[in-house]
């Protein structure tokens, strides 16, 4: 397959003006007609004789025209990627008519039947399976789209923009016509038809325009859109407020479906949702779902200025509206809850999700230099390490040096199609700084790894911080360069006062910083609120650690030193454990850390969802990413034992947690009694990891009783990993209860798929057969077979390797008919250099097995043959 790099770009030969698109709409066979306006492109000097090239796949072209003659065949090329012929002027008019099939399309790319109803998604090279068109983002052009279909089947017909016409035709079909004023690239192009509820509201800018908002969804759910709704006033709002950045058109859509390639996709005025980041009420969604729907809602609005006013002038330029619109959904989430449990919980998924891809086959920088298929790279580098990037622009300039650059930026860009490059030089200009150095972080694959050491003279009463940074290399970058990064430091006197905080700007490989007027040794805490995202070598002393836990005035670091404390005394256990098989011995005494915790558990000033985080352990994963061989069953039974002694510790405050955080209100999503059931669901888990049978006693009844998802799932996550008569009922009740819902039963192949149970690969190849699963349908897939990947180490990599081989299987069969899911899925067989000999030779043969497959896509392709290099 071909590889597409970077520095082969080059401006488009012509340019597109107007589209307007005509859609017949029929399941089996949708007809497609195009009218485009082009014209040469002055920087490129074309013109009259120059190739105009289309691209195009999995289409029939049934007509051509240019300037409203039929092209003969010999006058026109075309083939399965697309349609080329020579100019005939310099500005004229292409009309193509293709024909498509909906119903068959498995890949959900382009034109696709979800349920009863039409939609597409077009992100990010969908667009030429519906009609041959130059598909890329620079090619900015206005639509006017007409909509044919049934009356009957599709009462609603969708685009994006204004609604010009609606009008009833023969036959019983019906036809809408819609126009978006606003220049976009076709990855933004939407439609939407079929038999759909709709939830509507409305929101006055802040100039005063009355915006319609509507959710449409399917018939039934229209009583689960309330959250997704006043997440998105709440987003509007605070666009205006903290960005000055107002709504555009008097509409704005929503769609919920639930045959979705990814999350949701922000095509312009008329955004299309995976149906579980919309659908909420308390009985069937979590807190977690709450606060996932609010961020993916507001992430998706955002996107109008962050990605459509301003979009990419090619995909390696993802990360400019991806790592942006990140960050800020990131930013509103902290506003709308406890900023810093938001942290917490961003900077846990960065390391859960890219930290293992920057260290790994994968690695690659925020803007990469090559690909082979695009869709590999909306990646957890590009969003989140991309929301990073711009974070610490935003911690360099202040807030308002920030939002300087921000409102240079769109007045510069409003309309184009720009480069990350344009961005930072935004930045740049509008503070007076240079950012060259600071530029790395956008070509420079690999996470950091910061040391520190401090040298007290007291006499002198200064205090001496010096910090190095490496990064080593990564495939195809093996010289590493020192980045620029935001350090933010407190040194903290033994009661705990703060002595001195402060931003360093770290440069260079080695920096000494000097702090005067120090007038103790101080405890350090470094990288507070986690301002550069890096990896920290240094290991404070456990009694600093202890001491960080309950003094630290950076809540983000009270929270680190506990991770990084239980982290030291896992992998120290871990060692010990591969020697000796006995988990209990080889973690020795914890008391000292188990104080710790207590003093975090029952500190009554702390938010309540702090304290919850506070006292999970890192995950198996996230260990073995510090191991090298990763032993998954020796991770899985120290860190087992270390939680039963914390559980046996801590028992009376748990259950005095438990017991105080029980709540007779109605259920509010808000955060505060978000909180609060997070509380009780941590201290329910430790109570059951005791062993006592009461406390299993306890989670079935907090299952029988649960009058929301959240408390439910609580107990249902307690009792999916026991040995009891009580799980067998509860997952059976919870499937008669939701069989029916497609949403909600996710959870339950999900949960079952992390089990720590021994039986688990059977029960999952036993859920494959369940009606409710479905091979074509991305979040079963995910929830079923994903999770057991991704989330559950031990059964994953069992030594005997059946875990790899089912899952091995299961790609290449989903590759046949969705390769962009089966491709994003395809990185756990990847991590194989983490592993012992044995796992990793099972790992490789699997990649092989695949690499060997007839028909492989060119996205599982990508994937597998760089995780095998
Ligand atoms: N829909 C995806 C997102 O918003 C891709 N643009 O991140
Ligand atoms: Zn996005």
């Amino acid at each position: 397959p071909q590889v597409i790099r970077r520095e082969d770009y080059t401006a488009p030969a012509f340019l597109i003006e107007t589209v307007e698109l005509v859609f017949d709409l029929d399941r089996e066979a949708t007809i497609v007609a195009s009218r485009l306006s082009l014209v040469a492109n002055p920087e490129r000097g074309t013109g009259a004789g120059d190739m105009v090239s289309l691209d195009g796949e999995d289409m029939k072209l049934l007509s051509l025209k240019v300037d409203g003659v039929a092209l003969p065949a010999d006058a026109y090329e075309v083939d399965t990627t697309g349609l080329r012929f020579k100019a005939p002027s310099e500005r004229f008019v292409v009309e193509i008519e293709t024909r498509i099939s909906p119903v068959n399309n498995t890949r959900l790319e382009g034109l696709y039947v979800s349920q009863s109803a039409y939609c597409t998604q077009c992100e990010a090279e969908g667009f030429r399976r519906i009609t041959y068109f130059m598909d890329r983002p620079d090619v900015m052009a206005t639509y006017r789209v007409t909509i044919n279909a049934p009356r009957e089947s599709c009462p609603v017909l969708l685009s994006n923009g204004n609604l010009v016409s609606s009008t009833d035709l023969e036959d019983g079909r019906h036809q809408a016509v819609w126009d978006d004023p606003f220049p976009k690239p076709c990855y933004l192009f939407a439609l939407v038809a079929g038999d759909l509820a709709c939830v509507e509201d409305s929101f006055k800018t802040m100039s005063g325009r009355d915006v319609a908002l509507r959710i449409f969804v399917e018939h039934g759910n229209e009583d689960r859109c309330d959250y997704a709704m006043d997440s998105l006033k709440r987003a509007m709002k605070w666009d205006e407020d903290v960005y000055g950045l107002e709504y555009d058109l008097d509409l704005f859509n929503i769609v919920a479906v639930s045959d979705f390639n990814m999350g949701a996709m922000e095509n312009k005025s008329l955004n299309v949702f995976n149906a579980k980041y919309i659908l909420a009420k308390s009985d069937t969604a979590t807190d977690t779902d709450y606060e996932l729907i609010e961020s993916i809602v507001a992430h998706e609005y955002f996107h109008n200025w962050s990605g459509n006013r301003v979009t990419c002038r090619d995909w390696f330029q993802l990360s400019l509206k991806e790592g942006l619109t990140v960050f800020r959904d990131q930013e509103f989430s902290s506003d709308q809850r406890s900023r810093p449990v938001q942290r917490i919980n961003d900077v846990q998924r960065l390391r859960a999700g890219q930290f293992p891809e920057d260290g790994g086959p994968l690695a690659h920088p925020v803007r990469p230099d090559s690909y082979i298929e695009i869709n590999n790279f909306y990646t957890a580098t590009v969003y989140q390490k991309g929301a990073e990037v711009i974070r610490m622009m935003h911690t360099l300039l202040g807030a308002e040096g920030y939002r300087k650059g921000i409102d240079l930026y769109f007045e510069r860009h409003d309309g184009q199609a720009v480069t990350c490059d344009d961005f930072v030089r935004a930045m740049e200009d509008a503070n007076g700084v240079n950012f060259d150095q600071f530029r790395l972080w956008y070509s420079q694959a690999g996470t950091p790894n910061l040391v520190w050491e401090g040298n007290y003279d007291a006499d002198k009463k200064v205090f001496c911080l010096t910090i190095e940074q490496k990064t080593e290399p990564t495939p195809g970058q093996t010289l590493k360069s020192d980045l620029q990064m935001p350090v933010k430091i407190g040194l903290l006197a033994r009661d705990g006062r703060e002595l001195h905080a402060q931003t360093i700007d770290l440069t260079q490989a080695k920096q000494d910083f000097l702090f005067e007027d120090i007038a103790e040794q101080p405890v350090v805490s470094f990288n507070r609120d986690f301002s550069a995202p890096v990896n920290v070598g240094t290991t404070p002393s456990h009694d600093d650690l202890a001491f960080l836990m309950g003094n630290d005035t950076d809540a983000f670091n009270r929270w680190e030193a506990g991770q990084k404390y239980a982290s030291d005394l896992l992998i120290a256990a871990v060692r010990a454990y591969d020697k000796s098989g006995d988990a209990d011995a080889a973690l020795g005494n914890v008391d000292a850390f188990c104080d710790a915790l207590r003093a975090t558990l029952t500190n009554d000033d702390l938010d309540k969802a702090f304290r919850a985080q506070a006292m999970i352990l890192p995950g198996e994963a996230m260990l073995a990413e510090q191991l090298r061989p990763a032993d998954p069953e020796a991770i899985y039974q120290v860190r087992q034992a270390l939680r039963q002694k914390v559980a046996i510790a801590l028992q009376d405050e748990f259950e005095a947690a438990y017991r105080h955080n029980a709540s007779n209100d109605a259920y509010s999503p808000d955060a505060t009694s978000a909180g609060q059931r997070a509380l009780r669901a941590v201290a329910l888990s430790y109570l059951a990891a005791t062993g006592e049978g009461v406390f299993i006693d306890l989670a079935l009844a907090q299952y029988r009783t649960a009058d929301n998802m959240t408390d439910r799932m609580a107990a249902l996550t307690v009792l999916n990993n026991q040995d009891h008569p009580g799980r067998e009922e509860a997952l059976a009740d919870f499937e008669s209860r939701f069989a029916n819902d497609t949403v909600v039963i996710d959870k339950w192949f999900s949960l079952q798929a992390m089990s720590s149970r021994t039986d688990t690969l059977e029960q999952i190849k036993k859920l494959m057969e369940h009606p409710a699963f479905t091979m074509r349908n991305p979040n079963k897939v995910r929830a079923l077979v994903g999770t057991f990947a991704m989330a559950n180490q031990r059964n994953f990599h069992a030594a005997d390797g059946r875990g790899y081989a089912f899952y091995a299987d299961r790609l290449m069969e989903l590759d046949n008919l969705n390769p962009q899911v089966a491709a994003r899925l395809a990185a756990p067989l990847g991590k194989w250099r983490k592993f012992d000999e044995d796992r990793a030779s099972k790992m490789k043969a699997e990649l092989k097995r695949i690499l060997a497959k007839e028909n492989l896509s060119r996205d599982l392709y990508e994937i597998a043959s760089k995780s095998i290099a």
